[in-house]
């Protein structure tokens, strides 16, 4: 879970730093509807408004090497807002670390 305090210096801070998941797929919950989260996209940071009782769906760093790049992990970030608290919660999503040993993972069977 995420807890970003509202602050009121919000332009001279940053909640969390620029990132991509080094996971295969995040599941993220904006609790509270305050938009903080912001995609970078052609070079420019890009806000995500929230959508209530919604997931929002990041590709990791996984899936963009297994799929050689076919789908992208995006580079993301949080901004604070000056008034309101802001709550998410994330959950990373990676497969098993033997995941391509197909024969033993009874994930591929027949
Ligand atoms: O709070 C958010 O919207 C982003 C959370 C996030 O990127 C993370 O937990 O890795």
């Amino acid at each position: 879970m995420n807890y970003y305090p509202p602050c009121v210096h919000a332009k001279k801070v940053m909640g969390l730093t620029p990132h991509s998941d080094a996971t295969g797929l995040t599941l993220l919950m904006e609790v509270n509807d305050v938009q903080g989260l912001q995609i970078k996209k052609n070079g420019k940071w890009v806000p995500i408004r929230p959508i209530p009782g919604a997931f929002i769906i990041n590709v990791g760093d996984i899936i963009e090497i297994v799929s050689n790049g076919e789908y992208n992990s995006i580079e993301h970030r949080a901004v604070v807002n000056p008034v309101k608290k802001r709550l998410s919660i994330a959950a990373f999503h990676s497969p098993k670390i033997n995941a391509s040993d197909w024969s033993s993972s009874g994930y591929c069977e027949g």
